[in-house]
Order: C-alpha cells, then sequence, then structure tokens
C-alpha cells in the first residue's frame, strides 16, 4: 500500500512540494511555484524586494503564506492524493525572521477555510517584511553580540558559528535597535520553517535544531536557547522565541484549514520544519558521520557530517544539527566555478582542453602552486582578491589548469580539518561534477571515493523523508535512515571514482606547501 510523505521547501525564490512514496521508494510528484511570476502584485525581483540599499534584503512573508495556498490549489488540481498523505514536513531558507503580533495563536488556530491565508492573517504581523538571508546590513550588530559573547571563538563554540549579518540573533537586534516601538510590539519571532510549520499545523510550531543553529542564539551544544547570546541580542527575546526541537518533532495534526478546504488528509502529521542545508544533508544522502557533499557550482560548497559536535576555531566553517540528530557543517568557498572558468579562459580552453591539461599534468603538479582568489573569498577571509602564484608560471597553461582545481580541493581539506572526520564517502554535485579529471583530483586529494550524485531539489526531498522518519518514530517504528534514503537519495550508480594509493604521499606534501603558501598570504 502507498505510503504518501510530502515535503515542502519554501526558498528564496518559488515554494516547491515533493511527494514520496515510501513503500516503492520514489518520488512520484513534484512542482513549483515561482513567486515573481504567480505574484507580481509584490513586486519582488528573485522573491526579494528591492531597494535602493543593496545591504537590505528583504520579503514580505504573507507572499509565502499566498504561495502555501496556490501550492495547495495547485495539488488539488494535479489530482494529488492528498487524503492519503501521512505526514507533511518542509525546509525553509535559513536564518530568515517573521515577527508575529500576540494575535498570532489566536489567527493561527482559527484559519477559516472559507477565506484565503492572506485574509485570515490580517493583523498577524508586527513587521510587514523579513530579513532574509541576503541581507547584508547588521555588521555593528555581528560586532556587538560577538564582542558581548568574548569575540570570535567564544561566539563560534557556544552558537556553532561566529557572529554573521545574515545569522537572525544580529537581525533582531538591529530590528529592536532601529524599530523599538515594533519591537515591543511583537509577540513571537519565528523562521521561515517555524512560521510555515505554523501555518500547517494551526499552532505556534517549535524551531527545529538544525534551523536553530544558524541565529546565533542556540547552544550548540545543549541545544537549549543560549542565555547570554538572548541577553547580547535583544531585551526580553526568550519570551518571543517559540521552543527549540529534534527535526522529527510532530507538531500535531495538520490544521483543518488545510483537511477542510484541500482535503488534506485529516490524521495527516504536521512536523516541525527545518532549514534547507540540513533538509538538503538528508536529500544528499549524508546519514552517516563522515559522508561528505561538495556542490561544485558558481562557489564551490563543502557539507560534512559529524557525530560529535565539534566548531571551527577560525569561525569559517558554521555547524548546525543535522534532520539525524549528529552535526553538520556548511564550508562556502567563492571561488568555484569562477575562479576555474577563468583559468580556462585565460588560455582560450574549452572544458575538454581544460581536462587534456589535467591529463597532460601530474598528481602534485611537481610543487607548483596556485591560490585562485579571484574574487574576495570566503574561506579563507580574504578581503583582497588577486590570483598568487609560487613556483608556477603564468605561461604554463597546464599547470594553472591543474594548480586551480588542486588549489580548490585542498583549500576544501585544510578548512575542514578542524571536524577531525575524516571523509569516508564524498557525493558530488553541480556543473563541474560532470568532469572526471577533475573529480579524480578530488578523490585523491581528499583520499576519499567520489561519487556523483544528481539532485534536483535535495532540500524539499530531504524534508519529505524527514516527515517519513518522524511519521515513523511518532507510530512506534524504528525507521533506519538507510532504509529511509534508499531509492531516493543515492548517488548515480556505477560513477564512482577511487583515489589512486601513490598519490597519497605526493598530496601529504602539496597540502603542506599549500598550507604555508597560504598562511603567507592570509598573515594567518
Ligand atoms: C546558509 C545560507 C543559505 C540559505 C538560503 O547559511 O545562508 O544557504 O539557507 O539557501
Amino acid at each position: 500500500m502507498a505510503q504518501y510523505f510530502l515535503g515542502l521547501d519554501s526558498s528564496t525564490q518559488s515554494l516547491s512540494a515533493i511527494l514520496i512514496d515510501l513503500d516503492i521508494q520514489k518520488v512520484v510528484y513534484e512542482t513549483s511555484i515561482n513567486y515573481d511570476q504567480a505574484f507580481p502584485h509584490y513586486t519582488t525581483q528573485n522573491g526579494v524586494l528591492s531597494n535602493p540599499d543593496p545591504k537590505l534584503v528583504h520579503t514580505p512573508p504573507l507572499m509565502w503564506a499566498e504561495a502555501l495556498d496556490l501550492l495547495f490549489d495547485q495539488m488539488r488540481s494535479d489530482s494529488v492524493p492528498l487524503a492519503e498523505i501521512l505526514a507533511v514536513s518542509g525546509s525553509g531558507q535559513q536564518h530568515g525572521s517573521v515577527y508575529l503580533t500576540n494575535k498570532a495563536p489566536q489567527i493561527i488556530s482559527n484559519l477559516n477555510p472559507s477565506q484565503t491565508l492572506v485574509e485570515n492573517l490580517d493583523g498577524i504581523f508586527s513587521r510587514p517584511t523579513s530579513p532574509i538571508w541576503m541581507d547584508s546590513s547588521t555588521t555593528t550588530e555581528c560586532e556587538e553580540i560577538c564582542t558581548a559573547l568574548g569575540g570570535l571563538q567564544p561566539t563560534t563554540e557556544a552558537t556553532g558559528s561566529t557572529t554573521f549579518e545574515r545569522f537572525t540573533g544580529p537581525q533582531i537586534r538591529k530590528f529592536y535597535k532601529t524599530e523599538p516601538d515594533a519591537y515591543n510590539n511583537t509577540a513571537h519571532i519565528g523562521l521561515v520553517s517555524s512560521f510555515m510549520a505554523s501555518l500547517l499545523a494551526g499552532r505556534i510550531s517549535p524551531i527545529d535544531h538544525g534551523d536553530g543553529a544558524g541565529m546565533n542564539l542556540m547552544d550548540i551544544q545543549t541545544r537549549d536557547w543560549h542565555t547570554n547570546a538572548l541577553n547580547a541580542t535583544a531585551p526580553d527575546l526568550t519570551s518571543r522565541l517559540p521552543a527549540l526541537a529534534p527535526a522529527w518533532t510532530v507538531v500535531g495534526p495538520v490544521s483543518s484549514y488545510f483537511t477542510q478546504k484541500y482535503a488534506l488528509n485529516p490524521e495527516a502529521r504536521a512536523l516541525v520544519w527545518s532549514g534547507d542545508n540540513p533538509c538538503s544533508v538528508i536529500g544528499l544522502g549524508l546519514i552517516r558521520e563522515g559522508m561528505v557533499a561538495i556542490s561544485l557550482g558558481t562557489s564551490d560548497t563543502y557539507f560534512g557530517t559529524m557525530k560529535q559536535c565539534r566548531t571551527d576555531p577560525h569561525g569559517e566553517g558554521h555547524v548546525f544539527v543535522s534532520p539525524t540528530g549528529g552535526y553538520m557543517t556548511l564550508i562556502c568557498f567563492k571561488n568555484g566555478s569562477l575562479a576555474r572558468e577563468q583559468i580556462r579562459d585565460a588560455y582560450n580552453l574549452n572544458w575538454d582542453g581544460f581536462s587534456n591539461a589535467l591529463q597532460s599534468t601530474v598528481p602534485g603538479n611537481d610543487g607548483k602552486i596556485m591560490l585562485p582568489y579571484f574574487e574576495p573569498e570566503i574561506v579563507p577571509n580574504i578581503l583582497d582578491p588577486g590570483v598568487r602564484r609560487f613556483d608556477l608560471d603564468e605561461s604554463d597553461a597546464p599547470g594553472n589548469c591543474r594548480a586551480v582545481v588542486e588549489a580548490q580541493m585542498t583549500s576544501m581539506r585544510i578548512h575542514s580539518e578542524w571536524m577531525n572526520v575524516s571523509p569516508s564517502a564524498i557525493y558530488t554535485t553541480g556543473g563541474a561534477s560532470e568532469n572526471a579529471d577533475i573529480l579524480q583530483i578530488m578523490a585523491d586529494v581528499q583520499n576519499c571515493p567520489v561519487h556523483r550524485f544528481e539532485v534536483t531539489n535535495s532540500a524539499a526531498l530531504g524534508a519529505a523523508i524527514r516527515a517519513a522518519h518522524g511519521f515513523l518514530l511518532e507510530t512506534g517504528e524504528n525507521p533506519t535512515w538507510e532504509a529511509l534514503v534508499s531509492g531516493l537519495a543515492e548517488p548515480v550508480p556505477n560513477s564512482k571514482i577511487t583515489p589512486v594509493p601513490k598519490t597519497q604521499k605526493i598530496y601529504d606534501k602539496l597540502i603542506e606547501k599549500y598550507a604555508t603558501c597560504e598562511k603567507e598570504v592570509t598573515g594567518r
């Protein structure tokens, strides 16, 4: 018998849905609503309001709610078996915050199905727009909170990350400082994830530990609100925040608004939502310590997993709680495709020519090294961009091609060492993951097998799998993550690339030399 679970993804530009049938371990339905196209009346561009100050990036949260109505409408007209869905969960863009008045619990628990969500939510917002993860206007507040917590390392150890402009705590502090009356009028502060979960459950939802870790407000060790961080952020914050809860928490049955209006199964469980990165960890099948995903996109992103909580003393990697109950890290390297393409173009190559260059050079590149900071880099923090070469001539085209890729893989290895977990399997996604020569260097430098992974929406898929996990736990079963991701979140068959043993010594040496060059440039 079919076992349907629904995963939603409230992302920056769209609201998407994935329905899985756990019985046959397949995705059976997918759809997506693009905000700009569906709701021109909010005047968003790429899901955000334009502002003369590029540092201010907000979105009206009412639009996310309106999208929920349209999505259910769409699913009903597509004959999605809504009446048979067993549980729903979701993923939200991380860090974004939603500010509600004291009428919120009453409004949310009495949603009237003969009206729209937009009509129902009249009077619920104490702040009409939500700052989202792209907002970078809180540098002063970051410094204030970080100083109050004792500096970079204590802040990272306390909350999993040092303070970042987009993180929720600094955003709340700025709101309190610049709009004290509106802050006073705010009774509830949630994340995008918990706001959407609240609508589905018909009651204020907890914030899950994964998304909670992206706030600079949660104690990353105990998973409770961190009193000093709260005090450093804004007065009386405790009473404004919901409870924190594990990612498998059932908030309750789904709200009667959805059962009456869209014939959603009244027995269906509404789970807490999580952030898009924690959900993606499940959608990418990273269910055991040491499993890593590397996305080779415009920027390169490194998702690592660990059982124990360790934090990055340099504050470069974020630590979030994984939906498995362990920990995950997100490390973002800005000079990804950007740097590979710059080198390809500088030597007038196409990707085949780039691959030929990798094949015609040797692992370790005879000690030739490049630090590929075409743009200011996030990890390591380089504000003053510029490519630096060591024992590498700019005229050496093949040497430069190998050097840029070895630099990227080496940097990932060096800047994930604080986790103290050797990767056991790497799943790689994104444009450059099509290139087997790049993946061979990845496997050799990381000394770990690499598999290709094809994903469309790992966050929504991860949310659907989490819905299944929470549902089965509540019904007394003890589902294994292996069984849950099987068939749904697995790498491309036969795509495994194995490290070549004799390259290990060569790369150990190169990594040491690279670290020295990097120190020279960063001064750290
Ligand atoms: C993570 C981050 C983004 C958002 C939006 O720290 O800011 O990945 O979650 O996707």
